[in-house]
Formats: C-alpha cells, structure tokens, sequence
C-alpha cells in the first residue's frame, strides 16, 4: 500500500473544532437539538484541512509550472460532499468519534446536507467523478462549470403524476464554496462588429458590445483520496456588472431599478433540466457563452500570472476538454482573444487551438447534437459568428476540398453550418474540426461515432477519433456508500482497492467459499433491509427484504426503456393472476428517475408505473409475490442509498442508443447482476465478468439496423406474441385507473402507431426469458453469491482512475504532482 497520507487531526482536536465553530463562528450554544448546526460546524472543521492543502496545491503547480487539464461542463452533479471529503481525507473515524461525543450520530448529520444538483444524469455526475480521479491521482485541474441558483428539480408524485419544485441547494448558503471576488470577470454580449482599415492595408475588427455581465467565482474544492492534491471547482454566478441603478432607485423606479440585475442574473439562474435533447433557447446559449468565456479569462490571467506576455508556453501548459458541445464556444473565444487582443494571426491563433482543444462525446441521438440558429449567434455573438465562418472556409476549402476535390455534396454534408429554410451552426462539427482528440465514452459507442455519425471525418482526420470508457469513482460509489462491503474487502484484499480498483479481483478465488459468500450475501440483505426501511417511509409500500431487488435508475427516456421493465411486469401479473402459484421468487421493481418537465412521454411513463405499482401493491391476490416502487426524487443521496441494496441491475437500453451508462458500472461493483442488452459499456461488463456472470439479451446494433432495413412493424410483435397483446390492451382498459378508461393509453400507443421507435416490442420476448433464466439463478443461493462476488470483484476496469489515466495518457499527456518531493 501506497505511504498514507498522516491523519490530520485526533478526534479530541476535531471535537474541539467542532465546538469553537459552533460557538464563536456560529454563536451557537444550544447545538443538541440543531443537526444543521453540527453539520455546518463539521464542514468548517474539515474545511480548515482542506484549504491548507488547497494552498499547498496551488504552490506545488506554480513553483513546478505544471501543466494544466481545464474541464469545462456545463453540470457537475456532485451529490453530498461531506462523506466523501472525510474518507478522502481519512478523516471518517475521527469525525463519527467527535461526533458522537457530541450526542450525534454521523449519518444523522450528512442527512441535513444536501445534494449539489448541478446537472442531469451521466453526464454530469461523470464530470464529478472525473474531478474526484484527478484529485486523487494528484493532477493540476480545475473544472469549471456554472453556480446556478437552482439545480435539478425536485421531484415529487402527486397521485402518480410528476410535480416539479425547485432546488433550493444553497438558499442558505454552501459551506463548501468560497466566493473569489479576485477573479471576477466582464462577459460582453450583443452589439455589433465595426471593420477598421489599417494604413498597411490590413482590417481590425473591433466588437462593440450591448451588453456586460459580470462572472463571479465560487470555489468548490475538491479533495483527493490519500493524496497530496484539492483542486477546485470554479462555478461562475452571473451578475449585473453595474449595481442597480441608484438615481433611478431614489427617483421612486424600483422595479426599473433591479432590471438590468434581474436580466443578468437569469443567466445563472436554473440548470436546464433537459437530458440528452437540445433546449434551444437563446438563454441557453447565452448561458454556455457566459461560462465559456469566463473560464478562457480565466486560464489566461492564470497563465499570465506565470508567463504574462509570453504565449510561447501556453499550449503546453493548458489543455482544455469539452464535455460534449455545450462548451464549444470556448474555442471561438479563445480564437477572437488570441486575434482580436493579443495580435495573433488567424493561422497562428487557430493553430495554437487545435492543440488546446479536446472533445468528447457523449450521445448519438440526433436531437441531442447541438444546433445554433445563423441569426441568434449573430445577434449574441456577432464577431465570434465572422469567426467561425472563417473556420468553417478554411476546413472546407483547405481540408475538404483537398480530399475531396469539387465534391459539393461532401461539402454540404461536412460544413459546420447547415443550410437550409433556417442556416445553423452544427456545434459538433465545429469540435470535430479543431479539436485534436475526440472521443466515445464506451468502446461500442466509439467504433459508432466512426462508423455511423462522423465516418467522413474519421477519414479526414484518421487519428483523431478515439475511446475513452467512462468509470466511476469507488470511493463513493463502494467505500462511502457501501462501508459494510468495503470492510469485508479490506479484509481480503492487501492493497488499497479503493485507490487501485483491479487488486479487488483477489476476492474471486473466494466465490465459492462458502463462509465468504454467507458474509457477502449478509451484507446485502442488510443493505435491503435499510433500504426497504427508506422505500416504506417515501412511498409507504412494505417490501420484503427477501425479495429480489430489481432496480432501474437513471433519467427517464424512451431509449433508456423504463417501458420495457414496465411492460415485463404488466405480463408477470398476468401471469400471477391467471396461475397464483405461478414459479418466480418475489421480486421488488425499483424505479427512479426525473422526466424532463417538457417530455410527455416520459412523464406518461412515470404515470403508468405509479397506477399499475398502486394496483399490484395492493392486490391480495398475488401474495406479494410482485411489488413495485417509484422512488420520488432521485438523485446522487439516493443512488447511495440504492446501489448497494441491489440485486438486479436493469441495463435495457435499445442496442446502440445508450453511450456508455454509468449506473452499470457502480450497481456492478455492489455486487448487482446485470440483465441488459450489448449497449454502452454493458458489452465491457459483460468482457470483465464473463457471459455467466450477466445476462444479456436482446437485439443487437446489427440486427437492430437490419430490422429496420426489412421495415419495422412492432404489429407484426403484437399479433403473433399473445402476451404482449394482452398486456397493451390492458393498458386501454380501467383496470389501472377505474373509472377513467385509457389513461395509460400514451403508452401503448407510443409502441403500435407510434411505431415503436425504440424496437422495445422486438425485445420483449428475449427479455422475457432471460428473466426467467434470473430469476432460476436467485433460486440457487450459491449460484447468485458467486455471481455478484464475481461482478464486484471484477469491475477493477471500471474506476475513473483507469479513465482519467487513459485521458492523460493518450489526449491530456499530463504529469502527477511526483510522490517523492
Ligand atoms: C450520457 C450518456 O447518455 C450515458 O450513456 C453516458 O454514460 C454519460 O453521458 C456519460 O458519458 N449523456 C448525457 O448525459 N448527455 C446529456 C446531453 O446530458
């Protein structure tokens, strides 16, 4: 094992923290009955830890003039921090001592914390697990992101139906931000391009902007696992630039007073809650503009504080990823500083980006490929739109055409501006052009982006395109989340698994082991227990803890296939109905997941499986052999609480629409068999743990295509398949909802005219029966303890830390901060 990092503080000093800040930075003396109180006091304790080591950080890469990975994400979805910060620290015994002096429990304690929601799904929570791999592994980054004062929604259900509430995450402040008024930053917008003709002859572009907003930072650091390393998260707040307008205040106009600061403000205001599909909104863009912008400033003042005019040193100090396209913008800023404030030539300036930029992408779906109307970017950002079609003539008279000479369809096809009733700015080929790396986030998904969305430019540019399989940090998703398992595989395993994620497989050889699998087996069912305890408060459904627990968590989608487990559920009633004594070991369905609040299908779904949940839950008949659960509000907390609890891992996602998932790696490493199709990192799943350790169904990306080249008909499924017949009709019936015929009808529709877009009719049967052949292996005690032993010991491949030395290995090319010194 690596030389721990020395505990900072004894649990007498830590106590003593905790008291001092809860009396003199909180004046609190009456703290028993205020945990909040505790939780803040604990915060600052570890805080005092914290900023230390930022420091040292911060001397360390200054004084060794490292180089620098800048993360630009438009979400992070960071969860609690508190739980994770201890252990990373090594500070978690020491905390639940001094706490409990205190007359408090730990866990008590992180329940008044809450969750920093600053994104949607995998997307987001993976820029947070990547900042938590490049801490631990000691190396320069910064994330930056937007502080918006509403994260993701809060979801409840109001009889069955999604009600969105916002996210109040910081109303009364964060303990785990500090504001950096030193690095504000002035964002102009709007206005319009003035050409000025130089005596030699030469044009100067001057953009005269309408508007200036002010980009404030909040620091969010971000602790390394048993490293050296806190690097921050700089998440800029939008704010008028000038406060509110005085004379106007005082002339008795207080409403035009606060206009301009309302305006500004919106900017920052709410994280779109759109998962996957473009929002298209003019705020939207100004939103991605804001923080691109702010953030370039930023690495420059910081690369200027080292270098100041000097650019020679710049692209091999700064490497910039783009976390899909959201942050595209960041490249034509960085082009208009470099020519338009620093003199740069255009090729020089376009050089130095394309060795600064790298893209990664996270989805195929064609309507979550961003697009930019002509008109709006001009309107917002008129000089940077001259430059990007500077680029655009550039790529397609140089590159194209030099490939390809006089062919104008090929042109057409690769342009970064689309043509058509309304010109649009193809924000994905501008990233394709000027990054040096771009990347899939699963092994499938990477082999389909050369193949099917970019196969020209993989032609173009033959090295560009590239893999990167996501992962996801163990000390959350297992050491944090799971202490119970984590203990049992310390005691087995010689290093330390949580910094170096493949010394789990040591624990194979103990699959069989029957003591070993009694205890493996123990921890689950008291992770089940906890969580049936949680179901029943947040939905007052009483589940078995001997049931199997089947869950399927993730954002709701049509891809993703919640209807499909919903579907297959419909049918095991059926069955129970028609036979009670009907062959399956009780099982528990647990779903959670947010709808976008504009996507109607999806709340459709969400709806549906509360009504038939409501009907099974309650129906005698079926001697709870089948419950189902929808579990409101799901997000980072949750998924904690879930994870470890599971036994069935739902990964059912139409064959080449899920990138990579990342819900499949953490269930995985708890120890949760996966029931899924050859989809995202499944199909690496499946490599690690072997074909008897998973079950795969389903249709393939092939057979998918070749399906629809003979003209998909999902009647065709449900004449010949009686079952699936009967389970879509019931849908049209009151069975679910009496009294009110066809309220669950959307879905059923969807599947028959809507014409099935997913081709979930043409998995059902294969679905079916790798169910049964599940629900066969849960039946054999030592068959299933072996199995799930065998996927937790085997998802060493899937740590972020393999993914983020991938990233530094073949695209950042960064080094650690050295061990020795
Ligand atoms: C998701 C992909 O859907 C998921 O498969 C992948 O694991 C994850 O990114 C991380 O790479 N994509 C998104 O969340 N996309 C958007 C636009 O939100």
């Amino acid at each position: 094992m690596a030389t721990a990092i020395k505990k900072p503080l004894t649990a007498a000093q830590f106590k003593k923290k905790v008291v001092q800040h809860l009396n003199f930075t909180s004046s609190q003396t009456d703290y028993q009955q205020d945990p909040t109180a505790v939780l803040r006091a604990v915060c600052l304790t570890v805080n005092e830890v914290v900023y230390e080591k930022l420091t040292e950080t911060n001397q360390y890469h200054k004084e060794h003039k490292s180089r620098s990975i800048n993360y630009l994400s438009l979400e992070y979805l960071m969860g609690r921090m508190l739980s994770n910060n201890l252990h990373n620290l090594d500070l978690f015994d020491v905390a639940q001592k001094a706490v409990a002096s205190l007359g408090f429990e730990i866990e008590d304690i992180f329940e008044e914390g809450h969750d920093l929601a600053l994104g949607n799904g995998g997307l987001g929570r993976l820029a947070a697990c990547f900042l938590d791999s490049l801490a631990t592994m000691d190396f320069n980054a910064v994330g930056y992101g937007i502080h918006y004062e509403h994260g993701l929604f809060k979801q409840q259900f109001h009889q069955g139906r999604q009600i969105e509430t916002p996210d109040e995450w910081r109303e009364y402040g964060n303990p785990w931000e500090v504001c950096r008024p030193e690095a504000v930053q002035n964002i102009p917008l709007f206005g319009h391009v003035e050409t000025i003709a130089n005596t030699d002859g030469s044009v100067q572009k001057v953009w005269h902007s309408g508007q200036t907003i002010k980009g404030v930072p909040w620091d969010v650091p971000i602790v390394g696992y048993n490293s050296k390393t806190v690097n921050v998260l700089r998440l800029w707040e939008s704010r008028a630039s000038s406060h509110f307008d005085w004379d106007q205040f005082n002339s008795g106009a207080y409403q035009d007073a606060h206009s301009a600061q309302n305006h500004a403000e919106t900017i920052s205001k709410v994280l779109y809650p759109n998962d996957e599909t473009d929002a298209g909104k003019e705020l939207r863009f100004i939103q991605q503009y804001f923080f691109c912008a702010c953030s370039i400033k930023d690495i420059i003042k910081r690369y200027q504080e080292q270098y100041a005019d000097d650019w020679s040193q710049f692209s091999k100090q700064v490497v910039i990823q783009l976390n899909d396209t959201h942050p595209t913008i960041a490249i034509l800023e960085l082009m208009r500083t470099l020519i338009d404030e620093q003199g740069f030539t255009w090729s020089d300036a376009f050089a130095m980006c394309r060795e600064i930029f790298a893209y990664t992408n996270h989805t195929l779906l064609p309507e979550a490929l961003e697009k930019w109307s002509v008109d709006m970017f001009e309107r917002v950002l008129p000089r940077h739109l001259e430059i990007l079609y500077t680029i655009n003539e550039f790529f397609l008279d140089q590159e194209v055409a030099a490939l390809w000479p006089n062919d104008h369809q090929m042109r057409r096809r690769l342009s970064i501006i689309e043509e058509g009733p309304q010109k649009m700015v193809r924000m994905a080929h501008l990233c394709v052009v000027t990054s040096f790396k771009v990347n899939g986030v699963a092994q499938i998904h990477s082999d389909l982006v050369k193949s099917d969305l970019f196969p020209e430019f993989n032609q173009l540019y033959p090295s560009k395109l590239t893999n990167v399989t996501n992962g996801v940090t163990p000390r959350r998703w297992l050491k944090a989340c799971n202490p119970e398992l984590s203990k049992l595989l310390d005691s087995k395993v010689k290093s330390d698994w949580a910094k170096d994620l493949s010394s789990l497989s040591a624990v194979a050889k103990f699959a069989d082991d029957e003591k070993f699998q009694q205890k493996f087996m123990a921890i689950k069912h008291n992770n089940k227990v906890k969580l049936a305890e949680e179901i029943l408060t947040s939905t007052g459904v009483v589940v078995s803890p001997d049931a199997i627990f089947d869950v399927q968590i993730k954002r709701l989608h049509e891809y993703k296939r919640q209807h499909l487990s919903f579907l297959h559920i419909l049918a095991l009633y059926r069955r129970l109905l028609a036979d009670p004594d009907y062959d399956m070991h009780p099982r528990v369905y647990i779903f959670g997941a947010k709808a976008a609040p504009g996507y109607y299908l999806a709340k459709e779904i969400i709806y549906a499986i509360n009504k038939v949940a409501d009907k099974i839950n309650n129906d005698d008949r079926i001697n709870g052999k089948l419950k189902v659960v929808f579990m409101p509000n799901y997000r980072v907390t949750l998924a904690e609480k879930i994870i470890p609890a599971a036994d069935v891992s739902e990964q059912i996602s139409t064959a080449g629409k899920e990138a990579s998932g990342t819900g499949n790696m953490k269930l995985a490493l708890n120890g949760a068999i996966t029931i899924g199709t050859l989809d995202g990192a499944n199909v690496e799943i499946a490599e690690e743990v072997g074909d008897d350790n998973i079950f795969i169904f389903g249709n393939t990306v092939d057979d998918i295509k070749a399906l629809e080249a003979n003209g998909y008909n999902p009647y065709d499924y449900y004449n010949n398949d009686e079952e699936i017949k009967a389970c879509l009709d019931w849908l049209l019936t009151d069975y679910f909802t009496p009294g009110n015929p066809g309220e669950l009808s959307a879905v059923a529709h969807s599947l028959l005219d809507g014409g099935d877009p997913y081709r979930l009719l043409a998995d059902f049967a294969d679905y079916a029966k790798a169910n049964i052949a599940l629900d066969n292996a849960y039946k054999d005690k030592a068959r299933w303890a072996r199995m799930a032993i065998i996927n937790t010991a085997k998802m060493g491949k899937f740590t972020s830390d393999r993914s983020i030395q991938d990233y530094v290995d073949n695209i950042w090319k960064l080094t650690p901060m050295s061990s020795q010194d």
